[in-house]
């Protein structure tokens, strides 16, 4: 059995992946032209040339321009029908799927038009592959907007398992968002934030993270291997690491694939994820094959990545169960 198809067949949960990070240029080109938008990019190959990124704000450029396509309920049906169809094809029988809902607020889209779409296509793949939506809060916008963002979901809470935090990290440490956690917290929802590798502060963003916002998961968040402490803490409460090789090789030439090693060697519950696929080059089994191919990662070691994946989602232990 190749290793390839090993991955495939283990089951996983995906846990850090940006629905909007899953817009393939062929789907692009086709909402494009459906809904009159004019891409600076006419060709799949131009547009595949396109994604040059080498730090996170060259990325988070590139993302955003690419959402203009992004209008209808019908559009991000389509977009999460087909993030589905390919995760469920490697082998992921359960995502949490992180939105962007102020990347189309702000241009004018509805919250209700991006969540009843994607809602729609969940519902859908049930029989499939099971999912959950998680709202994002754009760290780079005011915190006026995440408030707003907050209450414009209020209406669909029950259909949001949780909230993150992400895009541009620089200058927008965790605690400025202290009070939408908590808030968030207070209506139920679960939470998690980005803590991206080898950020300014990287640290203390994950320390604010952990011992202050002290929310469940952390995207990223390979740094703690830095402090020996906040190790030691991600293990004793099961804190889950959301980890991404490819997201990682775009900024780092070992995909952190050795941290990741020691981690899990460590007992700190990371998972393997694939980000934002359609730009980095995989969806999830990708992922966890460079692992095996190019780190030597053992079949027992995807094992236990594959059985994080479940014990850190936010399934009920009930659910888990059923997947384990
Ligand atoms: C993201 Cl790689 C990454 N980092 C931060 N925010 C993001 N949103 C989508 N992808
Ligand atoms: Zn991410």
């Amino acid at each position: 059995q190749s290793t390839l198809a090993f991955i495939k067949e283990l089951p996983k949960a995906e846990l850090h992946v940006h629905i909007e990070g899953t817009l393939e240029p062929e789907l692009k080109i086709k909402l494009a032209q459906r809904n009159g938008v004019e891409l600076p990019q006419k060709t799949i190959a131009q547009i595949k040339a396109s994604y040059q990124f080498n730090d996170l704000a060259s990325f988070l450029a590139v993302y955003y321009s690419g959402m203009s396509v992004l209008q209808k309920e019908e559009d991000f049906y389509e977009l999460a029908k087909e993030y589905l169809q390919r995760a469920s094809a490697q082998g992921v029988r359960y995502a949490e799927i992180f939105f962007d809902p102020q990347a189309h607020t702000s241009r004018g889209i509805s919250f209700e038009t991006v969540i009843k779409g994607l809602l729609r296509a969940i519902a859908e793949a049930k029989a499939e592959i099971q999912a959950d939506l998680v709202m994002c809060f754009l760290r780079d916008f005011s915190k006026e907007s995440a408030r707003q963002t907050l209450l414009a979901a209020r209406p669909f809470s029950a259909q949001i398992l949780g909230v993150g935090l992400d895009s541009d990290e620089h200058h927008n440490p965790p605690l400025k968002f202290m009070t939408h956690f908590e808030e968030a917290v207070a209506q139920g929802y679960h939470t998690t934030m980005h803590c991206d590798i080898d950020q300014i502060d990287s640290v203390a963003h994950i320390k604010q993270a952990l011992e202050v916002i002290e929310v469940e998961r952390l995207d990223h968040g390979t740094n703690i291997i830095e402090d020996l402490d906040l190790v030691a803490m991600v293990k004793a409460k099961q804190i889950g690491l959301t980890v991404c090789p490819l997201s990682n090789g775009f900024v780092c030439p070992d995909m952190k694939a050795p941290v990741m090693k020691e981690l899990l060697h460590a007992g700190v519950k990371i998972s393997v994820n694939s980000d934002d696929p359609a730009y980095f080059n995989g969806y999830i089994a990708d992922n966890y094959l460079a692992l095996a191919q190019k780190y030597n990662f053992t079949k027992d070691e995807l094992v236990q990545i594959a059985k994080n994946s479940f014990t850190t989602s936010w399934l009920t232990a009930q659910q888990k169960e059923s997947f384990l």
